[in-house]
């Protein structure tokens, strides 16, 4: 069987990254979101990260999750390139604890805006990049709606 077109593009800007938004990826495949998943620094590829943002739109994908620490202006620079909405995930890091990202991700200028969740919010990244698919799909606003009667019978 033919793989699936990914709906959500997750970039992240570096492989210690990774430990914390495979509950990113665990989430959509809990979900049945077909993903992709590329480690691209803003800072140090910066042609990499153009060509999978500015081309991800063309490739069908419907929403992006950028996760980065520190200086982490990744998320900016993917909605720079793309007319998707970009859900930014700050990660923790040792020395200001996540502050860093934080603020590099909530305090985008006027006219390249970004939505952020918690620091390491990785799940809650991949809930959100499903509600936004199940705007257009019932087949994913379901998988909301059972997720959420879930949460309220635990
Ligand atoms: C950012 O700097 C990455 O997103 C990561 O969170 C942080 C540290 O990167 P490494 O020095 O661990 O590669 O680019």
């Amino acid at each position: 069987m033919a793989e699936k077109t990914p709906l959500v593009g997750i970039i992240m800007g570096s492989k210690s990254d990774l430990d914390v938004m495979q509950g990113c990826a665990s989430q959509l495949e809990e979900f049945g979101v077909p993903y992709e998943l590329l480690i691209a620094s803003a800072h140090r590829q910066p042609a990499k990260v153009h060509d999978w943002a500015a081309g991800a739109a063309d490739r069908g994908m419907r929403v992006i999750v950028a996760a980065a620490g520190k200086a982490a202006h990744l998320g900016g620079v993917v909605a720079a390139y793309t007319p998707l909405p970009v859900i930014t995930v700050p990660m923790k890091t040792s020395d200001l604890g996540g502050l860093d990202s934080l603020l590099s991700m909530v305090q985008m200028p006027t006219g390249v805006p970004v939505a952020c969740v918690a620091i390491n919010g990785a799940k809650n990244a991949a809930i959100l990049a499903t509600q936004v698919l199940g705007v257009s799909e019932p087949e994913y606003r379901d998988r909301i709606v059972a997720y959420k009667a879930a949460l309220a019978d635990a």
